[in-house]
Order: structure tokens, then C-alpha cells, then sequence
């Protein structure tokens, strides 16, 4: 049996992630067996359903009892607020579409590899959350004029960078009472999973993915930034270590592939019979409209203009095809896409942590 040395589907050095030098840590194999990741297959649904979309834990998923549940509002605030579920629930409700990706997703396509979650591309998906406003709540609560951020507090504690903590992340107070913010309790029309934030969760729209606060216990008012792990250590574009870093915020504009055709089992390059074959994925770029997505089919030397879909929601992603009349070879397909602000995504990219690395993806394809 051909292995993947010596078949026609070796792919070293496609930027796939499909390298066989990579030597991948222990450490590393047991979070993404954790963490799953979308199957870019999944690109195919406006709304990724519940079991395909990516999942990001990083301490213990914690088991919460909805029937003694509460949530408390406090800090800088005139008047507390402690919230039981069903009283949550009774407040008006929301649904729309979310685009969510991690932070780290391209993580392990960087050279050198970041150790930790190591993601290829697949941290991603769109789901319909259903949940009660975030600003009413803060104003229902009296949040005092000098409150300056916003902290939100989950259920889950752990170990990083050698300090155990809670998992909590701010928001500026500007950030927390943007109108999309919601408390949501359902995730495509059914109550949050355990390991998707049960009961309740934060949903900042337009954010990386560490933003989105699961298993949400607290939300408090201050008068200062915010300086736990997952904030001023964690979450930050730096090029050395003990460098402050620039935080991360939204995510940047990113398009992906649906892999067309039948993969390899183990390289997961892609085989295709020659013709005509239509490219598809979607894209997305946080609060931003995503106004342009150019596919290659030549490594990125040239590109064609795809299609555009409308987006799903305010703040989903949209949909892009196009047409590949293929010709019996070996390519390299590559998408990239941009917004009317012209941002769009390099050629490659590298930072301490692996965040934000919007590099545009590369499929390998044999074509027959
Ligand atoms: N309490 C808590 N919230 C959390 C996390 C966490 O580990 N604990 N992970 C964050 C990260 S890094 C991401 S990318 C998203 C993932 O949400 P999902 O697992 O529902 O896709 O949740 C965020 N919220
Ligand atoms: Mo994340």
C-alpha cells in the first residue's frame, strides 16, 4: 500500500498543515482531541449545526445546575442584580446568526509553531444564538458613570501561566453595551450545550472567540482595565515575550474553501475529475462587510473574483462561489478576501501566542 511518501497525494509544504515534519506535541494531540475543530465541509451550511461547530475549552467543561443557577450583576453598579435562569429567560429575546472564530485558528500553520491549541483553520462556525440583551441589563442595573470596563466571570477555573484562575475576560463599557451583546441560552433553538456554555454565555458579535464568555457566573463593573491572565497576559499580538502586545479584539477578514472533490484519507489532499467545478466557502471579517473574495488556483500569482452571497445575519458570515474549469495537474487553490476598508489577508503571518494568523488558506489538489 502506497503510504504518504510515496503517493501521488504528498502534500509537504503545501501550507495545508498536512506536513510531515511537523512532530506534533503530546500536549498538543491531547487538546485538539479536546478542542474539535468545524470540518471545513461544514462551510457548506449558512448555520453550522450544533455538533459541527468548534469548540474551545480551555480549563475543565464545569458541571452547572440550572435549578440553583443565578447570575449576579454588581461592581459599580447602583443596585446589584442577582438573576436566576427563568428570569432570564422571561426577558425579551433575541436570535441571530454569530460568526464565531478562535483567536488561535492558523495557530499551527505558523513557522515556528506556537505550542498550544494547535488549529489549521477550523475554529470556526456560525450559530444561532438565542439570548436577552446585555445593555438593558446594565442599565437596569444603574452602572455608575465612572464604571470603564466590564468583567465577566465563567464557572470554570484552571492553571495558565502558572496562575490558577476563573476563566474572565472585559469588555470597555462602550464594547459591553453595543446592542448585539447578548446573554444567550440557546444555541440553534436548543438550551446551550454543557460544553458550549450551559446555562448561560456571553455572545459579543464581531469578536474572536475568547470574548464570549461561557458558563457566565458574574458580570461586574470597574473603574480601571481589567488585568486577569486570559486579558493582559493571554489574547495578545506580541512579537517577543514580556512585551506587553497589542490585544486582540475582532476578527480579522478571513475566507475559506468547502475542499472540493474526495480527499486522500491521511494527506487530505484533494482528488477531482477534470471539468468544470464550482469553489465554494464563505467569509466573514468582524464588524466590517466583507466586500471582495478572490480565489487562485495558481499558488497566488493570479486571481479571479468570486461570487458573493448576501451574509446570513448583521453579523455572520456570506457565502462565495465560483467556477474552475480544471485541468488534469497538481495545484495549489488559495482564497483570500477583503473588506471595503481594504483590509485583507496576508501571505503568511507569525506572533508569539498564534493569534489572529488570517494567512490565506491553501488546498492542495490533484486534478485526474
Ligand atoms: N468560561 C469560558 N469561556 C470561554 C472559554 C473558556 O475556556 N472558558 N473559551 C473561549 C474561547 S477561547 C473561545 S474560542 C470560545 C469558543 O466557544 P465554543 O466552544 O462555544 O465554540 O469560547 C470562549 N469562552
Ligand atoms: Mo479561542
Amino acid at each position: 500500500m502506497p503510504n504518504a511518501h510515496t503517493s501521488r497525494f504528498r502534500a509537504v509544504g503545501d501550507g495545508s498543515g498536512i506536513e510531515r515534519s511537523d512532530n506534533f506535541t503530546r500536549e498538543e494531540v491531547a487538546l485538539a482531541l479536546r478542542n474539535r475543530g468545524m470540518p471545513l465541509e461544514g462551510l457548506r451550511y449558512p448555520v453550522t449545526p450544533s455538533g459541527m461547530h468548534y469548540l474551545l475549552v480551555h480549563f475543565d467543561v464545569p458541571h452547572v445546575d440550572a435549578a440553583t443557577y443565578g447570575l449576579k450583576i454588581g461592581g459599580l453598579t447602583e443596585r446589584g442584580l442577582s438573576l436566576s435562569l427563568d428570569e432570564i429567560k422571561a426577558r425579551p429575546a433575541v436570535t441571530m446568526p454569530v460568526t464565531m472564530e478562535c483567536a488561535g485558528n492558523g495557530r499551527a500553520l505558523m513557522s515556528p509553531r506556537p505550542i498550544s491549541q494547535p488549529w489549521l483553520g477550523e475554529a470556526v462556525g456560525t450559530a444561532e444564538w438565542t439570548g436577552t440583551g446585555l445593555a438593558p441589563l446594565l442599565q437596569e442595573a444603574g452602572l455608575r458613570p465612572e464604571a470603564v470596563e466590564v468583567v465577566f466571570t465563567g464557572a470554570d477555573r484552571g492553571v495558565q501561566g502558572d496562575e490558577p484562575h476563573l476563566y474572565q475576560r472585559s469588555l470597555s463599557v462602550a464594547a459591553a453595551t453595543r446592542e448585539e451583546v447578548l446573554l444567550a441560552y440557546a444555541m440553534n433553538g436548543q438550551p446551550l450545550e454543557p460544553q458550549h456554555g450551559f446555562p448561560l454565555r456571553l455572545i459579543v458579535p464581531g469578536w474572536y472567540g475568547m470574548g464570549n464568555v461561557k458558563w457566565l457566573t458574574s458580570i461586574e463593573a470597574i473603574d480601571h482595565e481589567f488585568q486577569g491572565f486570559q486579558q493582559a497576559e493571554a489574547y495578545r499580538y506580541q512579537t517577543e515575550s514580556g512585551e506587553p502586545g497589542e490585544p486582540v479584539t475582532l476578527m480579522q477578514p478571513r475566507a475559506l474553501m468547502a475542499p472540493p472533490g474526495i480527499p486522500d484519507f491521511l494527506t487530505r489532499t484533494r482528488l477531482l475529475e477534470a471539468g468544470r467545478v464550482t469553489l465554494s466557502g464563505r467569509a466573514w471579517a468582524g464588524l466590517e462587510q466583507i466586500a471582495r473574495v478572490e480565489v487562485s488556483t495558481d499558488a497566488g500569482q493570479t486571481w479571479s473574483e468570486a461570487t458573493l452571497e448576501p451574509p446570513v445575519g448583521e453579523f455572520a458570515w456570506r457565502g462565495w462561489s465560483c467556477q474552475w474549469d480544471a485541468k488534469p495537474g497538481t495545484y495549489e487553490l488559495s482564497v483570500r478576501a477583503s473588506t471595503a476598508a481594504g483590509a485583507g489577508q496576508p501571505d503568511e503571518m507569525w506572533n508569539l501566542q498564534g493569534m489572529g494568523n488570517n494567512a490565506r488558506q491553501r488546498v492542495a489538489v490533484v486534478v485526474e
